[in-house]
């Protein structure tokens, strides 16, 4: 490797840890802004969902200081509708709080992630790293880089390991699928059917929390196309790639029923997708099922 090749590679990792120490620094004020910010604020975010104040302020939070790092281009988020510019090399993209609409019944939520070498809408296979925080009894995150996933407890705005090596466990045992039976395609259902005879039902209104479900007990999480909505509920950039990212850098697999996660190229930024995301076998089973 060429010497300018070489302190670019090191410019670029250094820049990925800053987000994430970023992130971690920034979580003990989101977690006082979901206290303190629980009413709506009567503004929609670009795909037309309702904004809490809650999810204004994490958003208004991580732009200010992720935009800070020397290091970062961009910053967009699901509740922006455009992105934000500055100098730099990295893109960052962002669900500030994921699940707000847990906030009310006092349920999990979290914030998610994605490092790209470009600027987005793009393809999956240009991230460099992806996170999800959970806001949980105590506040967790789970980090995929360079092939590793490893979870952490976060205390203070500091980070501990507590895994090293995040792995799907092979034996599945959870499932937890969005959107209501009723408004499932014909194949999902049957496909639902299967798999809740197999697998125990875990749904949690939090992507974030549903998808660590199954990095710790193995399964299938999944917002599928729904016959009304066949693009689906979540975001490819925003939600969708950085789970993505995750699953497969733990040995699991992604889908939008047709093919990786990490393969479709969003024309549009806040795109969305049919998403399934779980155990090499149960996303087998679902690309043939709903094919
Ligand atoms: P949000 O980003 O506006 O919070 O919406 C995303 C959330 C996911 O975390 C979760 O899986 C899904 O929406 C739950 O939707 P539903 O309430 O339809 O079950
Ligand atoms: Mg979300």
């Amino acid at each position: 490797m060429s010497k300018s090749l070489d302190t670019s590679t090191t410019e670029t990792e250094q820049t990925v840890t800053e987000v994430i120490d970023t992130v971690v620094a920034t979580t003990p004020d989101v977690r006082r802004a979901i206290a303190d910010h629980r009413g709506q604020s009567n503004s929609v975010n670009p795909t037309g969902d309702d904004q809490l104040a809650a999810d204004l302020r994490a958003d208004e939070l991580f732009e200010q200081r992720l935009l800070g790092i020397d290091g970062v281009a961009t910053y967009a988020s699901e509740e922006r509708a455009d992105v934000k510019t500055t100098d730099g090399r990295l893109h960052v993209a962002m669900d500030p709080l994921d699940g707000s609409s847990n906030l009310e019944p006092n349920s999990g939520m979290g914030t998610i992630f994605g490092v790209y070498s470009e600027q987005p809408p793009t393809v999956g296979t240009n991230l460099l790293a992806a996170g999800f925080v959970i806001y949980g009894p105590i506040t967790s995150m789970v980090v995929a880089r360079k092939g590793s996933v490893r979870e952490h407890i976060l205390e203070d705005g500091d980070k501990r390991v507590v895994d090293d090596d995040v792995t799907v466990p092979e034996d599945p045992t959870v499932f937890g699928f969005g959107g209501g039976v009723d408004s499932w395609t014909d194949e999902f259902q049957s496909y639902a059917e299967e798999v809740r005879h197999e697998l125990k039902l875990r749904y949690g209104g939090a992507m974030v929390a549903d998808i660590n479900q199954v990095l710790t007990y193995g399964g299938i999480f999944s917002y599928p196309a729904l016959e009304s909505r066949p693009e689906g509920k979540l975001r490819v950039q925003f939600e969708g790639q950085p789970m993505a990212y995750i699953l497969e850098s733990a040995g699991g697999r992604s889908s939008d029923g047709d093919q990786s996660l990490l393969e479709v190229e969003p024309d549009e930024l806040h795109e969305r997708t049919p998403l399934y995301l779980g155990n090499d076998d149960l996303i087998d089973r679902l690309e043939a099922t709903v094919d």
